[in-house]
């Protein structure tokens, strides 16, 4: 599965591999979206197959379902699965609390959701993930189509009074079009640099008419899952 790997993706793998030790036989496992969450899918896939282990995968993404049939896990939804022994979802950046920004692969949404209904989250992360500070990964926050540009004006009107360095904020585009998320909404990235109360920012964010979710998640993470390019995995 794995062949010649280069650093940053065998960071990736040997985070995936030793977080899959989180999965027990009968359990119902959120699966999170992006590279390092896909080599989660593909070790519980190898699990599935070589071992018998039987599990229940509600996917974050319409690319993680895909991808997780395509390696024989069981895939349910959320409402059928209903609640979650563990999730294990990459990010963009940890801190030392645990707190994360997720969303760089637009899917903040689902994977909030999922890892909120979850006993337990487990994140999965190459080295180069862990900051002092968050921020300085734009903040990807998902809106509402309608008006758009008037919630862009409101969050960066609100910036102002925040704790941030930086106050400007690009609507993500897929080539020429807006980007569009699983739920249909577009995704606005806040180029903030340093963010210094990121629950008050979250808080903030989520009562503005327009903002769906942000991806800022507080006190949602129980473990992150380390992984570095010679092979050694730490867990925080
Ligand atoms: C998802 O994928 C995210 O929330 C995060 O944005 C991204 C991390 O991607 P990768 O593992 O490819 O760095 O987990």
């Amino acid at each position: 599965m794995t062949g010649e790997l280069s650093p940053i993706d065998k960071a990736k793998f040997v985070a995936a591999k030793k977080a899959a030790e989180y999965v027990e036989d009968g359990m119902r496992v959120g699966l999170g979206t992006g590279s390092t969450a896909a080599w989660l899918v593909r070790c519980l896939g190898e699990m599935v197959r070589d071992e018998g282990l039987r599990i229940q995968g509600v996917p974050t993404s319409t690319r993680t379902a895909q991808l997780a049939q395509e390696v024989g896990i069981k895939v349910v939804s959320l409402d059928e699965a209903r609640w979650l022994d563990v999730t294990i979802d990459g990010a963009d950046e940890f801190d030392r609390d645990l707190n994360l920004i997720k969303g760089g692969g637009g899917a903040l949404l689902q994977e909030k959701i999922v890892a909120t209904a979850s006993d337990q989250m487990v994140v999965i992360a190459d080295v180069g993930k862990e900051v002092e500070t968050l921020g300085a990964f734009p903040l990807p926050v998902e809106v509402i189509p309608f008006g758009w540009q008037t919630t862009q004006a409101l969050i960066e009107e609100t910036l102002v009074s925040l704790d941030v360095l930086g106050r400007k904020s690009t609507l993500r585009m897929n080539n020429d079009s807006p980007f569009v998320t699983d739920e249909g909404n577009h995704i606005l990235d806040l180029h903030l640099n340093r963010i210094g109360d990121a629950r008050q920012m979250a808080l903030v964010l989520n009562q503005m008419p327009g903002v769906v979710e942000n991806g800022l998640f507080i006190d949602i993470c129980d473990a992150v899952v380390v992984g570095f390019g010679d092979g050694r995995v730490e867990v925080r």
